[in-house]
This record gives C-alpha cells, sequence and structure tokens, in this order.
C-alpha cells in the first residue's frame, strides 16, 4: 500500500485527489492550516476518526512557510508520493500580497524538495509540482506553430503568482536534474468543478447564475469578458497528476483540453442551463447583458432585465489574454484523455448551484 502527502487538501484538487488515491488504496496524509473556524468542508466526506482502526486518511495541521514543520511532517509520513498543491491560487489577489505569494508558492516549493533531501527520502519519495499555465503569460508570439501553448513554448508570467510559480517550477525541474529526485511539473490549464473557490470567474459565474434565477441577485458584476481561456474538469486533472508519477522517467507534462472559451461565452452558455439568452451590448466598460428571451417556465426573467455588468475593479493590473494547451504529450504518454467538455462541465456547475441556493 503506498502513501501519498498532499499539501493544500483543504482546495479544489486536494480534495480530489484525495478521493482519487483513497479509491486507489493509498494511504492519505493531508496538511490542512489551522483557522479559526473549520476550513475542511471538501474533505469532510473523508474525514476519519483517527481512534478507529485502518484508518486510511490522516490530516496534519501544517503550513507551506514553516521549513520546520514542513520536515517533521515528512519525516513522520514518508511517503511515497508528495503532491505539492497548496498555493495562494488567486492571481488577481497576488497582486495585492506579492511577497506572500513569493514565500508560499515560490519557496514552499523548494521547502518540500528539500525536506526530501535533508531527510534522505530522494530515491524513495517521488514529487508533483503544481505548475500552471499561468506561466506562458498568453503571449502570442510564445504558441507553437500549430497555435497551442506546449512543453517547449517559452514562459513570460504576467502576474506575483505567476513569477512564484516559475520558481517554483524551475527549482523542480533543477531539484529533479541536481539529485535525481523523481520531481515533475505537470503544468495544468485552468480546470474548475462545483468544487471551485466562489471568486474564480466560472464559480462566480455559475453561482450567480443560479441566484439571479431564483431571485437572490440583481446582476453579476464581471472584470474582463474578453479573456479566453482552456477550462477543464478537476476531476479529469487529478487523474493526470496521479499518471505523472507512475511514469518510468521523470518528466513536465502540459494538462490541457485544446480548446478556448471567452468569459462572455461561459456566461451565456451558464445562463442556457437555466433556459435563458442573453444580449450582449456596449464595449468594455460599458458592456452589459440582458435577457433577451427566457424558456424555463421555472425561472421566469423578465425580458430586457440587465443581469451581467462589467465593473473594472476587477480588472488585472496586467492580464493573460488568451489561454490554449496542447495535450498531445500527456495523451500519448500517459494515455490521460479528458471525459467532461465544457457543456457538461458547466451543467455540472450551474446545477450544482442550483441546489445549494
Ligand atoms: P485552491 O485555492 O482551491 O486550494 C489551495 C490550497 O492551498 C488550499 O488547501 C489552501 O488551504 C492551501 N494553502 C494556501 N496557502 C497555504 C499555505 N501557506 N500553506 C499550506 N497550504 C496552503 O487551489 P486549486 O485546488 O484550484 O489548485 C491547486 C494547485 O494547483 C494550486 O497550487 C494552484 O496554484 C495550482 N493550479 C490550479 C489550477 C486551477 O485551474 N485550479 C491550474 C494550474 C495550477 P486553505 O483551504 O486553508 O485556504
Ligand atoms: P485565472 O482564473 O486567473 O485564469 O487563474 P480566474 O477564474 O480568476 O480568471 C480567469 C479570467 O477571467 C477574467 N475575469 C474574472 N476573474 C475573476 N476571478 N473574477 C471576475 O470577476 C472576472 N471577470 C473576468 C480574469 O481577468 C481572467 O482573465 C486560475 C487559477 O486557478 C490559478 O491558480 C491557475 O494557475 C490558473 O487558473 C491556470
Amino acid at each position: 500500500m503506498k502513501t501519498a502527502l498532499i499539501t493544500g487538501v483543504t482546495g479544489q484538487d486536494g480534495s480530489y485527489l484525495a478521493e482519487l488515491l483513497l479509491e486507489k488504496g493509498y494511504n492519505v496524509h493531508g496538511i490542512k492550516r489551522r483557522a479559526s473556524s473549520f476550513n475542511t468542508q471538501r474533505i469532510d466526506h473523508l474525514y476519519q476518526d483517527q481512534h478507529e482502526q485502518n484508518v486510511h486518511f490522516t490530516l496534519h495541521y501544517g503550513d507551506l512557510t514553516d521549513s520546520m514543520n514542513i520536515i517533521r511532517i515528512i519525516q513522520e509520513v514518508q511517503p511515497d508520493e508528495i503532491y505539492n498543491l497548496g498555493a495562494m491560487s488567486h492571481v488577481k489577489v497576488s497582486f495585492d500580497s506579492p511577497e506572500y505569494v513569493a514565500n508560499v508558492d515560490g519557496i514552499g516549493t523548494l521547502r518540500i524538495l528539500e525536506a526530501v533531501r535533508i531527510l534522505g527520502l530522494e530515491k524513495k519519495t517521488r514529487i508533483y509540482q503544481a505548475s500552471t499555465s499561468e506561466l506562458y503569460g498568453g503571449l502570442p508570439e510564445n504558441k507553437n506553430a500549430a497555435g497551442f501553448y506546449d512543453e517547449n513554448s517559452p514562459f513570460y508570467p504576467r502576474s506575483p503568482y505567476g513569477a512564484a510559480k516559475i520558481y517554483g517550477f524551475w527549482i523542480t525541474k533543477n531539484y529533479r536534474e541536481a539529485y535525481g529526485m523523481f520531481a515533475c511539473n505537470g503544468i495544468l490549464f485552468n480546470h474548475e468543478s462545483p468544487r471551485r473557490g466562489e471568486t474564480f470567474v466560472t464559480r462566480k459565474i455559475t453561482m450567480a447564475t443560479a441566484a439571479i434565477a431564483k431571485g437572490k441577485q440583481e446582476c453579476l458584476y464581471l472584470g474582463n469578458l474578453n479573456a479566453l481561456r482552456d477550462w477543464g474538469h478537476a476531476k479529469d486533472y487529478v487523474e493526470a497528476m496521479w499518471r505523472i508519477l507512475q511514469q518510468d522517467k521523470p518528466e513536465d507534462f502540459v494538462i490541457a483540453t485544446g480548446v478556448t472559451t471567452s468569459v462572455r461565452d461561459f456566461v451565456r452558455m451558464a445562463f442556457n442551463e437555466i433556459g435563458v439568452e442573453l444580449s450582449f451590448e456596449g464595449e468594455n466598460e460599458s458592456e452589459v447583458a440582458k435577457v433577451a428571451a427566457c424558456n424555463n417556465p421555472l425561472y421566469q426573467l423578465e425580458i430586457g432585465k440587465k443581469v451581467v455588468s462589467v465593473d473594472p475593479e476587477y480588472y488585472r493590473p496586467t492580464e493573460v489574454d488568451l489561454l490554449i494547451g496542447d495535450p498531445t504529450k500527456s495523451k500519448t504518454q500517459l494515455g490521460w484523455e479528458p471525459k467532461y467538455d465544457l457543456q457538461a462541465l458547466v451543467k455540472e456547475m450551474v446545477e450544482g448551484d442550483l441546489k445549494l441556493e
């Protein structure tokens, strides 16, 4: 039976990955941060009382800014695999807390790698680093000939988050080359789910769609509607993380769907799920979306009602305009194939938020 340690286990990906590894028969350990109230909603269904027999899921208090804590937990757990998913993961917020993000997302990765080395576990412990499509920065000239970002495309991060994650990427690669460690980067494009944090754009849209349908919210305020993202489902993406660590050789992989969609079209798709067609009017800061047709007897929204407005407050100082990934290597080498398309993802998210409402 293998043992895995997940940092960021309370987050979207951590919760799906913990489920997947438990299903595969792993002993799963997770690091959670102490907070003034419980922050374990995403993993409460996995909780096991430590007094029971055959406990396979264990939580440890910890923080990626605390080297001693990281060393102690790794020493205690002696993991076969570490998935370093812990991060301050919000790009816009990273402009407000750049030093903290550098410490957690950048140096935090070093703390994991160095702890494994200090403890002499280089040959035993495989490490997955949660790298990101934010490394590319969306520069058009850096796409490959076919128009995608792949494992060989140059990086140009456009936020303190991206800059911190680029350190995480390179230090992971460096420890692999310098010390022969099985340390890999998954360069994951955006992935979402009903468990997505409420302030990321997809979840913000699906929550607002549900609340507007039920008459509990008037209008949804968003930033850049023109941004294009390659959105997949988190469940599919945690499967890829696991596959990356089961290879014979440590390597880096892009995980993406190869399809890109604008924020505006995501809004359109979410409202379609409640039978509402939208018409978009205006440009940039004056852009709004109004109800053009309403075909669902359950949710009677007034034709012409303004349901989306642009608020420049949500613009970023520097924006990543377009992301689209090339998953060829992961498909051929990992045998990875996403099960969800965007339509199915939007449907699941809107249905989830309608239930919560
Ligand atoms: P979430 O924001 O949902 O989860 C982040 C996790 O990190 C949470 O468990 C959080 O704990 C934890 N965390 C935050 N700060 C610290 C800290 N100082 N010490 C220890 N843990 C900390 O992110 P996702 O699940 O969406 O993403 C997982 C990882 O993948 C992240 O590293 C993210 O940057 C990266 N990534 C995500 C993509 C996506 O589209 N989702 C795409 C590419 C990369 P708490 O619950 O207490 O806040
Ligand atoms: P992103 O995700 O920055 O790509 O990072 P996010 O959902 O925050 O933004 C996607 C795009 O939508 C635009 N946008 C808005 N974004 C938010 N959050 N709120 C809004 O109101 C809004 N309006 C428009 C943004 O400008 C952006 O262009 C995510 C995170 O999960 C990272 O951790 C991960 O590394 C990358 O995906 C890949």
